[in-house]
């Protein structure tokens, strides 16, 4: 079958600080030519609307894949799909991916027959399932399709993460990938899956709380056919088993693969493995992610971070001490007041960090959606990407905002500031000199994107597509295998 894959675009909000490959499609694409189909893929990050008109006529799809990762991105996708249909009215139209898998139902109902089906779950076992049930039109077989005539069995995990290794060759734009001062950086897997529980992510309600690995060999195997110079490694954290890590340093070291890397990591795995990630130093890991959350006991306790401010401050420590550029992320709650986000600043401008503000947001698939859900003050999809208060604020909104981009700001400042950037103006010039120039652009959009007004007049904008209204009554204690998207297959790995 002819088989289009589609990205959607990117959010203003991320995109000023990188852009990324959509490697689950890739990965879904692999499985499907694999399975013999001919696959293109059109990744609206990087392309305009034009190019996926293009291949409507040009390639004739018989099925169009959406990648719906992203709650925010659920509007346009179901636009985009309810224009296909009257493009190509015989064409199989379906949707996976991280968030939709939470709200599958819901999606299909607003989408009023524009999306057939939709795939819960992992995209490489599930997605050449349906197109091999396609011909029959039976799909309530498919493990992990919902439909409007029912839903199939549960979703199957992948045999094993060395096969299909991403179908990178299908993106026509990929120097247009990038993160920070990595331009252009493509990016990897190695693990799939988290065994913490913190109550506000679904990375482990959707992966049943498992964790997975490829083995060392498809890991460097794939490393190998990158040929950016960076590459952003999307483990949710890395290197947790020592031995795993340092597998792989090995047979990178081996092949004399040098490139830049950047990783996310706990900092109770940084402390536990610290030679690991000092092995990934000297192979070229310079940039780090770690996710602090808060910086409270409290804070850390109610969003069952488990781990401690001094813990978190023992890991600033060894990574500095490593020389690594650091970004770490600080939730900011909606019951934030002036003096609350006036004592983030201070301490934000205290460390050497980068220090990145989301806004706490309860998403369908985490155990915050069901026990905060019925605050929310809007169900508008486009809100949903932790940069709105969807929570209701004890400042009066705006003035939230305010102070919210008040602190972005004068965080980015820091490192985008005419000091700050002296430092980086060699890199910028190199990279100009080659033609890149995505990290040169993100730094003049800052201020027209983090803006509060525009911020608090999103939240006016009338709404067609809403997230499903949350449950009658509040969940106390929400029940974990309720949550789950695949069931484990064997108990979660220890901690
Ligand atoms: C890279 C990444 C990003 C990139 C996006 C890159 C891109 N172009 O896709 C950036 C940095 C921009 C990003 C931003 C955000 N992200 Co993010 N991100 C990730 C991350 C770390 C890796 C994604 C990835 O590549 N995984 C590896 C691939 C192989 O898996 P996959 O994409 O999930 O694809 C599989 C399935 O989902 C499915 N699938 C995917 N697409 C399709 C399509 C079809 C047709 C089918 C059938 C199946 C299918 O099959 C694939 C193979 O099994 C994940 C965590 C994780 N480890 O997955 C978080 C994650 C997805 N992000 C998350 C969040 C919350 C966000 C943000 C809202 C906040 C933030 N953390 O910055 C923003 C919002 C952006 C937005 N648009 O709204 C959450 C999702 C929560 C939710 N329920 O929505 C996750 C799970 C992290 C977490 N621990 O909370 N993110
Ligand atoms: S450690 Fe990170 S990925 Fe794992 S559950 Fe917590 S926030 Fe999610």
């Amino acid at each position: 079958m002819r088989v289009l894959l589609v990205h959607p675009s990117a959010l203003m909000y991320s995109e000023i600080f990188l852009r990324l490959e959509p490697l689950g499609l890739e990965r879904v694409a692999a499985a499907l030519l694999a399975d013999g189909h001919d696959v293109r893929l059109v990744d609206l990050q990087v392309c305009r609307t034009a190019e996926l008109a293009g291949q409507l006529t040009g390639f004739a799809p018989h099925a169009v894949g959406f990648s719906l990762n992203y709650l925010a991105n659920v509007p346009e996708v179901t636009d985009l799909a309810k224009w296909i249909k009257t493009v190509l009215p015989g064409c199989l139209i379906f949707a996976g991916g991280h968030s939709v898998s939470f709200v599958a139902e819901h999606v299909l109902a607003q989408a009023e027959g524009a999306i057939d089906v939709v795939l819960k779950g992992e995209g490489e076992t599930a997605a050449p399932a349906l197109l091999a049930a396609a011909a029959d039109r039976v799909l309530t077989g498919v493990p992990g399709a919902v439909t409007s005539a029912g839903a199939g069995p549960a979703p199957k995990m992948v045999h094993s993460l060395d096969e299909h290794l991403p179908a990178r060759h299908l993106g026509a734009h990929r120097r247009k990938y990038f993160i920070g001062v990595m331009d252009p950086a493509a990016s990897i897997e190695f693990t799939r899956g988290c065994p913490w529980d913190c109550s506000f992510c679904s990375a482990w309600t959707f992966y049943g709380r498992s964790y997975r690995r490829l083995s060392p060999d498809a890991a460097a195997e794939d490393m190998c056919r990158i040929r950016e110079p960076g590459v952003f490694i999307v483990d949710d954290v890395a290197f947790i088993k020592a031995e795993e890590g340092d597998e792989i340093a090995r047979q990178l070291e081996r092949r004399r693969v040098r490139k830049q890397y950047y990783l996310e990591t706990r900092c109770d795995v940084l402390i536990r493995n610290e030679e690991v990630f000092r092995r990934w130093r000297r192979l070229g890991l310079n940039y780090m992610f770690l996710g602090l959350e808060a910086l409270d006991e409290e804070g850390l306790k109610a969003f069952r971070k488990r781990t401690t401010p001094r813990v978190n401050n023992k890991a600033l420590e060894i990574a500095r001490s490593m020389g690594l550029s650091v970004a770490i992320n600080i939730i900011a709650d909606p019951d934030w007041d002036e003096a609350r986000f006036a004592f983030v600043r201070d301490w934000a401008m205290s460390v050497p960090e980068i220090v990145n503000i989301t806004v706490q947001t309860p998403y369908p698939g985490t155990e915050t959606w069901l026990t905060e859900a019925r605050r929310l003050t809007t169900l508008d999809y486009r809100l949903f990407d932790v940069q709105h208060a969807v929570l209701p604020t004890r400042l009066p909104l705006y003035r939230f905002y305010q102070e919210l981009v008040k602190t972005q700001t004068v965080l980015a400042r820091k490192h985008l500031g005419v000091a700050a950037l002296a430092k980086t103006s060699g890199i910028i010039a190199r990279q100009l000199l080659r033609g890149q120039a995505n990290f040169a652009r993100m730094i003049w959009k800052f201020d027209r994107v983090y803006n509060a007004d525009r911020q608090y007049s999103e939240h006016l904008r009338p709404a067609r597509y809403l997230l499903p209204p949350p449950a009658e009554k509040p969940v106390a204690a929400p029940g974990r295998k309720e949550l789950f998207i695949h069931a484990p297959a064997r108990r979660a790995s220890a901690v």
